[in-house]
């Protein structure tokens, strides 16, 4: 049996031929690498199924002063990331592994980073994420070497690098194995359902900030189950409208929120 056609659980926790390599090309290096140390994506990377690399474009800068970024042209303020550092660091970061290796740029420009697109990236055998500081880098660089741009929301970050930070996360705990069995199963039950997660509670019953919904103390798993249903599709349509087609729901999706909505009195 080879590797690839190996599919019993011993192969599934011991071969990972299937693990993610990713390179992070940034003027701070070390910021990815301590985001990715702890939880879920430290566990990876202690178990093979993730491996991280940063490179500095600082590194690759040639002259005295190695410098990195040079003014617009056209004038403005702000300073743009110089081609040649750039190149050399990419040229650097696809040398250190044969596989073909995804590139892309985190930038406000980019389009919107989804949990679908993460599925994609996560299944890739190598990713390059680029990291621009100062204003950006220059645009010739997008057309050559760049496959795509990533945004990871409407607000203004400092650099790419925490954006970085979130690809890694996302794309690492998606690899087999990286997460627990508990995490796996939680997963597993809310994977596609596309609404927003019921409330948790847990000890004590009684406290002064409250008391735990009696439904959740029945022992009822068929009421406690509709429970849970009934409060995501509430909070789902008060505070993510654009995620739910209330037309398209299920028979009994729309019997819990009118079940909702009459003990609301509305
Ligand atoms: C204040 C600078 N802006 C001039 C109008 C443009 C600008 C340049 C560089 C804004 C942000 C940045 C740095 N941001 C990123 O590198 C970045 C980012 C982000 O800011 N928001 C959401 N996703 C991302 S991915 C990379």
């Amino acid at each position: 049996m080879t590797s690839e056609s190996a599919s019993n659980h011993e192969s599934r926790i011991t071969n990972h031929d299937d693990a993610i390599r990713i390179d992070v090309v940034s003027l701070f290096p070390d910021f990815i690498d301590q985001a990715a140390a702890v939880g879920v994506v430290g566990r990876a990377r202690e178990r093979g199924l993730l491996s991280l690399e940063g490179w500095n474009p600082r590194d690759y800068a040639t002259g005295n002063y190695r410098r990195v970024d040079d003014r617009p042209f056209g004038g403005g303020p702000g300073m743009v990331m110089l081609l040649d550092p750039l190149l050399a660091t990419l040229a650097a970061a696809r040398a250190a592994d044969p596989a073909p290796a995804r590139v892309i740029y985190m930038s406000p420009q980019g389009r919107p980073l989804t949990q679908a697109k993460v599925r994609e990236l996560a299944q890739l055998p190598r990713l390059i994420l680029l990291c621009g500081r100062y204003e950006g880098v220059d645009e010739r660089l997008l057309a050559s070497e760049v496959d795509e741009e990533l945004s990871i929301g409407d607000y203004v970050l400092s650099g790419g690098e925490l954006a970085a930070a979130v690809v890694v996360d996302a794309v690492a705990r998606l690899q087999d194995g990286a997460l627990g069995d508990v995490e796996s199963a939680v997963q597993d039950s809310f994977e596609g359902d596309g609404l927003l997660d019921c409330p948790h509670y847990t000890r004590p019953v009684e406290h002064a900030l409250g008391r735990v919904p009696d439904v959740l103390l029945s022992g009822n798993h068929a009421e406690i189950a509709k429970w849970r249903r009934q409060q995501s599709l509430v909070r789902t349509l008060e505070r993510r409208p654009e995620l739910v087609d209330e037309a398209a729901l299920g028979k009994a999706d729309r019997r819990l929120l009118a079940a909702w909505r009459a003990g609301q009195g509305d």
